[in-house]
C-alpha cells in the first residue's frame, strides 16, 4: 500500500515542497508538491533524485573507523570511544587550537546543524574554525554585514514584482538561486517576462539564464567591480542618484564621499578592462535609475572571481558585493516593492534579533589571525584557503600546528583551493573526524567516519533560508522514513560529539546529549526572553519551556523560535500566532499571515536596520584600499 508524504527538499536554496509517495520502506514516486505555499508544485532533477539518495547502497549506514591503515566498520560506542580518546590526547597535550573544524554546504540545509553545530563548536573552543563560506558568499556576507548590522542582512531581489531583474555572475535557471530562497525560478522569470519586466545578465559565459535574458553583457572575469563602480558613476553624473525609503537612513555625507571615491570610474574608463563598450555601461545604469523598481543582484561569479592587477591576483569581491547593494540603494531600490527587500523569517534570524537601528554591527577584519600568513579572520572564521597550511607548516620554534580536525558535511578536498596540497595535508593530520553520509575525498583519510543518516530520516525546517527567501512562509516537515537499524539522528550525533568535546576541553565529566540538547533549549529560550524584539521578551525562559514541553530535539527549538518570532503566537501573548503545532498542522506550510501574497517584509517597515550605511565601526574596511591599488596600477 503507498502513502503520500510531504517533505521539504533538503538538497539546495529553493527548499521546494515535494510529494514522496512511500511504499513500505522504499520511496516510490517524487514530484514536486502542487499545494506547497512557497514552491508551488516546482521540482528539479534533483529533488526527484533524493530518492537514490536515500536507497543509494553507498551511502554510509555504520560509523567506521581507521584501523591498520584501513577503514572498518564499527559500532557506535567504538567511534565515540576512538573519538573521546583522539581529542582528549591531542587537546591534552597541545590545548584547544590543536584541533579545527572545517563546516560544509550541506549544514546550511538541516535545521539539526542549525542549532547543535553552534554547540560543538562552542564546546570545542577552538580558534580553527573554516567553513565554506569563505569560497562561496563570505564577501558578500561582509560588504551587506557592514552596511546592514549582521552576518545574515541580505535584501533579496522582490522577484514577483520586480520590473528589472539584473544578474551579475549567476545562473539561477540552473543553480535553481542562492542567497535568494526562490523555487522555481524558471516560472517566475516567465511571469517577469509576461508582465513586461526585463532580465539582463552579466556573465563572462553564455550560460542558461543570459540565453533566456533580454540583454546580455559578456563581462572580462574579474572585472565586475569596475563594471559596477562605472554604473555608480553614471548614476552621480548623470544626476540619477534617488534613494527612496533608504533616505532617512543614509548620511548625506557619506554619499558626497561615495561621488568622490568613484569618480575616477567614469564608463569610458572602465569600458577598456570589463571589456563592455562605455555606452552599453551608461545605458544600464540608465536603465537600472530609470525602472518602477528594480532587483540588482550578484552571485558567486561576483563573490569568488579574481583578477590579476599588477602582477598579484586580486579578490575584489567585498567590493563588488558592496557595490551591488549601493546601486539598489541609490536607485531607490531597497525596501521598495520589486526591489531589494528584507525578509522576515517566522522562525526569526540575525535580522529580527535585538532592537531595530541599534546594535553592535559586524567587526571586520575579526580579531584573530592565522597562524602561518597572518590571515585575519571574518565573522569568526579563517578563510578555508588557510586550512592545509595550518595543518603543514608547523611552527619553527614550538612545533605547533593544526593536528586535528572534525569536519561535518562537507568535501574540502574537492571544494577548497589548491585541494592538491590539502588532501597531502590530511595525511599528515593526526586525527581526522568525519561526519558524512559518504566516504569521500576527504573522508577517506580519517579516523572515523560518523555516517549521515538520510535527510528522509529527519525532520526539517528551513531556519537559514528563511533569511533569504523572497516570500515568508513557515514550513515544517517530519521525517518521511525512521531511521534505518543502526542509523543515529545527527543532531544526536552531533550534541555527543560537543558532549565529548565539552568533557575533554573542560576536564569534566561528559554530559550526556540529552543534557546537551537541554542546554541548547534553555539558551534558545533565555534569547528570546531578554530579546527586545522577540515576542517572549521579559518572560521566563522556565516559562517558555515548559509551554513546549514535552517536545525535545529540533522540534523544541523550531516551537519556542516560532513563537518567540515575528509572526509567533508569544507564548499566549498574541492570541492566533503561529506555533510549531499550527505549521505541523498545515503539511504544505502556511504563508504570511495576514498576507495573501506573504511577501518579503512589506515595505516601509525599514526599521530592520541596525546600523545606517555606510557608518562604520572604526578601523573596518570595506576595501577602499583595494579600489585605491586598483586604480593606481
Ligand atoms: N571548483 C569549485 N569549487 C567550489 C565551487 C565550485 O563551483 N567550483 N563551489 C563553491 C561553493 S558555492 C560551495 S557552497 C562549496 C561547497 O563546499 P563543501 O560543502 O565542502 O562541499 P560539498 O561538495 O558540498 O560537500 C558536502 C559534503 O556533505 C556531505 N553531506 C551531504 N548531505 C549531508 C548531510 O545531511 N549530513 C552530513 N553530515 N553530510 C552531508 C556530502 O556527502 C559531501 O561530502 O564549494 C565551493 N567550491
Ligand atoms: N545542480 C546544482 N545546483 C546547485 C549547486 C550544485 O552543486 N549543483 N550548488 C548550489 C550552491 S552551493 C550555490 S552557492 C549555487 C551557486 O549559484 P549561482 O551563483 O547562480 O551559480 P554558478 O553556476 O556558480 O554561477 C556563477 C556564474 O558566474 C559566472 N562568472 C564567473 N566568473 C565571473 C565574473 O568574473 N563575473 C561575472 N559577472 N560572472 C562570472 C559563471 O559563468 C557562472 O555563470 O548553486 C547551487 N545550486
Ligand atoms: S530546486 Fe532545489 S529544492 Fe527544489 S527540487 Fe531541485 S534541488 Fe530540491
Ligand atoms: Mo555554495
Amino acid at each position: 500500500m503507498t502513502t503520500r508524504v510531504r517533505h521539504i527538499c533538503p538538497l539546495c536554496e529553493a527548499t521546494c515542497g515535494l510529494e514522496i509517495t512511500v511504499d513500505g520502506d522504499q520511496v516510490v514516486g517524487v514530484r514536486g508538491d502542487s499545494d506547497d505555499v512557497f514552491s508551488k508544485g516546482f521540482i528539479c532533477p534533483k529533488g526527484v533524485a533524493v530518492a537514490d539518495l536515500h536507497h543509494d547502497p553507498a551511502r554510509l549506514r555504520t560509523p567506521m573507523i581507521r584501523e591498520g591503515g584501513q577503514l572498518r566498520e564499527a559500532t557506535w560506542d567504538e567511534a565515540f570511544e576512538r573519538i573521546r580518546t583522539g581529542l582528549g590526547e591531542l587537546i591534552g597535550q597541545h590545548g584547544t587550537d590543536a584541533v579545527g573544524v572545517y563546516l560544509g554546504n550541506p549544514n546550511a540545509h538541516n535545521v539539526t546543524s542549525t542549532f547543535y553545530l553552534p554547540a560543538l563548536v562552542r564546546a570545542l573552543g577552538t580558534r580553527y574554525r573554516f567553513s565554506a563560506s569563505t569560497v562561496d558568499q563570505m564577501p558578500q556576507q561582509v560588504a551587506l554585514g557592514l552596511m546592514y548590522g549582521t552576518e545574515l542582512s541580505v535584501p533579496v531581489p522582490d522577484i514577483d514584482r520586480t520590473d528589472l531583474f539584473v544578474v551579475i555572475g549567476g545562473n539561477p535557471l540552473v543553480s535553481n538561486g542562492s542567497m535568494m530562497t526562490v523555487p522555481d525560478m524558471p516560472g517566475r522569470l516567465r511571469a517577469l517576462r509576461a508582465r513586461g519586466g526585463r532580465l539582463i545578465v552579466v556573465d563572462p559565459v553564455r550560460t542558461r539564464t543570459a540565453a533566456a535574458a533580454d540583454e546580455h553583457l559578456r563581462i572580462r572575469p574579474g572585472t565586475d567591480v569596475l563594471l559596477l563602480a562605472g554604473i555608480v558613476h553614471t548614476l552621480f553624473a548623470e544626476g540619477l542618484v534617488d534613494l527612496g525609503a533608504a533616505a532617512e537612513w543614509i548620511d548625506t555625507d557619506a554619499v558626497e564621499q561615495l561621488r568622490d571615491l568613484m569618480a575616477a570610474f567614469p564608463a569610458g574608463v572602465v569600458s577598456g578592462p570589463t571589456g563592455i563598450p562605455a555606452d552599453e555601461i551608461v545605458e544600464l545604469a540608465r536603465t537600472i535609475a530609470a525602472a518602477p523598481s528594480a532587483a540588482v543582484y550578484g552571485r558567486l561569479g561576483t563573490s569568488t572571481s579574481a583578477l590579476t592587477v599588477a602582477g598579484e591576483p586580486s579578490s575584489f569581491a567585498t567590493l563588488a558585493s558592496w557595490l551591488i547593494a549601493v546601486i539598489n540603494v541609490l536607485t531607490g531600490n531597497l525596501d521598495r516593492p520589486g526591489g531589494a527587500m528584507f525578509p522576515l523569517p517566522p522562525a526569526g534570524g540575525p535580522t529580527t534579533f535585538g532592537e531595530p537601528g541599534r546594535g553592535r554591527g559586524v567587526r571586520v577584519p575579526g580579531s584573530q589571525r592565522t597562524r602561518v600568513r597572518g590571515l585575519p579572520s571574518v565573522l569568526g572564521e579563517f578563510p578555508a584557503a588557510a586550512l592545509a597550511e595550518e595543518i603543514d607548516t608547523p611552527d619553527p620554534d614550538s612545533g605547533q600546528r593544526l593536528r586535528g580536525l572534525i569536519t561535518v558535511a562537507g568535501n574540502p578536498v574537492v571544494s577548497t583551493p589548491d585541494a592538491d596540497r590539502l588532501d597531502r595535508a590530511l595525511q599528515g593530520l593526526d586525527f581526522l573526524v568525519c561526519l558524512d553520509a559518504y566516504v569521500t575525498e576527504t573522508s577517506r583519510h580519517a579516523d572515523v567516519i560518523l555516517p549521515a543518516a538520510s535527510p528522509l530520516a529527519r525532520s526539517h525546517y528551513d531556519v537559514v533560508f528563511g533569511s533569504l527567501a523572497v516570500r515568508n512562509a513557515a514550513r515544517w516537515s517530519p521525517p518521511v522514513f525512521d531511521l534505518a537499524q543502526g542509523e543515529r539522528d545527527e543532531g544526536e550525533v552531533l550534541l555527543q560529539l560537543a558532549a565529548i568535546a565539552a568533557a575533554v576541553v573542560n576536564a569534566a565529566p561528559e554530559p550526556t546529549p540529552e543534557q546537551m540538547d537541554d542546554l541548547v533549549a534553555f539558551e534558545v529560550a533565555r534569547r528570546a526572553c531578554s530579546d527586545p524584539a522577540s515576542r517572549a521578551h521579559g518572560r521566563e525562559p522556565a516559562e517558555l519551556l515548559t509551554a513546549v514541553a514535552p517536545r525535545r530535539g529540533v522540534a523544541r527549538l523550531v516551537d519556542l523560535s516560532l513563537r518567540s518570532g515575528p509572526y509567533g503566537d508569544g507564548f499566549g501573548h498574541h492570541p492566533g500566532g503561529l506555533t510549531l503545532a499550527a505549521v505541523e498542522a498545515a503539511p504544505s506550510g502556511i504563508g504570511r499571515p495576514g498576507c495573501p501574497r506573504s511577501c518579503v517584509r512589506p515595505p516601509g517597515e525599514s526599521n530592520w536596520f541596525r546600523r545606517s550605511w555606510p557608518r562604520r565601526r572604526k578601523g573596518s574596511r570595506v576595501c577602499s584600499t583595494q579600489l585605491l591599488c586598483l586604480t593606481l596600477s
